[in-house]
């Protein structure tokens, strides 16, 4: 039973509670264009958002807006870009994504190099928890941090806590200069570290910094191995940080249309396992190196690195007993492997396989007793 909620706060407490009567479980959805991400959810009704839209203040002084959580990033772009604003969240996936699903999911992508994560960015929610409570947590404004870090657990908790009914989240002023720029190397290979390095020693941020093995530099037009560099600022500071990148190139990088960005943020869409490799960030040089040589074998294996982060993510289109191969391969990287997608029966395979975290159980416990919200999500067994 799907039910699109456009009610209120109130409506979605009621549904909560309803289903709590009745010892159902309920699976919370956005826009939908991501929930095939994460555990399969032991649920077979559907508590969507997405006619839960509109935003409800807007103050452009403040830099901050909020939102009821059906809202999608383009509607708030639209919105905010009149402005000259933006809410610096570009997820993976398509700008139809909601606002809420991005802050349950903890979704970042290239921006974040300079704006960081949804955790930097939400300032405030209100949720319904699974007890069927409405909840506030957090402000509308910058300076208020009351109950910041209730904002905080909920971001990222994929709906296990809460059904997050509507955001305030901090914007910025788009820069005035935005440009693109694409590096190849001058030999055959990418110094991961050394890009790391120059981001570390260079006075400013760039707005994002990915790099991308071959197959991803191929289908992204760049030719092959690069790497991608957004600047914004001033049209001083802009070509200033052009200098810096010339000399870590050894010359002129070239100029590329902005819209590789869009092209990166969509190369997973068709894409079977997702897989997001987490080592310090002082160690993304060699989580690169063990990534891009593991995934060598398999043809469309698309890598791709944020060095700032210290994140490397690898994605497949593969399908039968290869993505099974490729899934086995990878868990060979001696590091933290996260899986963001993957095929059911991979989900219990051991490189997949999550240990219960009891800390986690124990804040469920107070937030959603009956495991009412997107049971078993994050690995862990539905209270019958
Ligand atoms: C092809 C594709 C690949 C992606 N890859 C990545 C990636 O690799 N890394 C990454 O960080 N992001 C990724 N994303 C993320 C995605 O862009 C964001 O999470 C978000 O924008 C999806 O919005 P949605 O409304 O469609 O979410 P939905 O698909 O509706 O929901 C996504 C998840 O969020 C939960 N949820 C939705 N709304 C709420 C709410 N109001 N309260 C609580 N929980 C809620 C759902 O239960 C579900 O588990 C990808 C998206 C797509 C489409």
């Amino acid at each position: 039973m799907t039910t699109a909620v456009s009610l209120s706060a109130e409506a979605i407490a009621d549904r909560v509670r309803d289903a709590q009567t009745r010892g159902a479980r309920l699976r919370i959805a956005g826009a939908g264009t991501w929930l095939d991400a994460g555990r399969p959810v032991g649920s077979s009704e559907e508590l969507s958002l997405a006619a839960h839209t509109g935003i409800t203040e807007y103050t452009p002084g403040d830099l901050t807006l909020t939102a009821r959580a059906g809202t999608t990033l383009r509607e708030i772009r639209d919105a905010v870009s009149p402005h000259g604003q933006w809410l610096a969240l570009d997820p993976f996936g398509s700008d139809e994504g909601t606002l809420g699903a991005t802050i349950a999911t903890a979704s970042a992508g290239p921006l974040a190099t300079r704006f960081g994560t949804p955790r930097d960015l939400a300032l405030g929610l209100e949720f319904v928890s699974g007890r069927g409570a409405t909840v506030r947590g957090g402000g509308r404004v910058v300076k208020n941090v009351a109950g910041f870090d209730l904002t905080r657990l909920l971001t990222g908790s994929w709906g296990t806590l809460g059904v997050i009914t509507e955001a305030t989240v901090r914007l910025h002023a788009r820069p005035e200069a935005d440009v693109t720029l694409a590096v190849s190397p001058s030999d055959d290979r990418i110094d991961v570290g050394g890009v790391r390095a120059a981001l570390k020693r260079w006075p400013f941020v760039p707005l994002a910094c990915e790099v991308v093995n071959d197959s991803l530099g191929r289908e992204l037009g760049l030719g092959g191995e690069a790497v991608v560099f957004r600047l914004g600022g001033n049209s001083e500071s802009v070509a200033e940080q052009r200098r810096a990148i010339a000399e870590l190139a050894g010359g002129p990088a070239r100029e590329v249309d902005p819209s590789v960005w869009r092209s990166l943020r969509a190369a997973d869409d068709d894409a079977t396992l997702v897989l997001r490799v987490s080592r310090a960030p002082a160690e993304v040089s060699a989580a690169w190196a063990d990534a891009t040589a593991l995934t060598a074998p398999f043809a469309s294996a698309r890598v791709s690195a944020s060095p700032a982060r210290g994140i490397v993510r690898c994605a497949t289109q593969a399908v039968g007993a290869s993505i099974e191969q490729y899934a086995s391969t990878l868990a060979g990287l001696r590091s933290r492997i996260v899986a963001e997608r993957a095929p059911v029966h991979l989900w219990n395979a051991p490189p997949l396989a999550r240990a219960a975290d009891p800390l986690q159980s124990r804040i469920r416990d107070a937030f959603d007793p009956q495991r009412i919200l997107n049971p078993g999500i994050l690995g862990e067994r539905a209270v019958s």
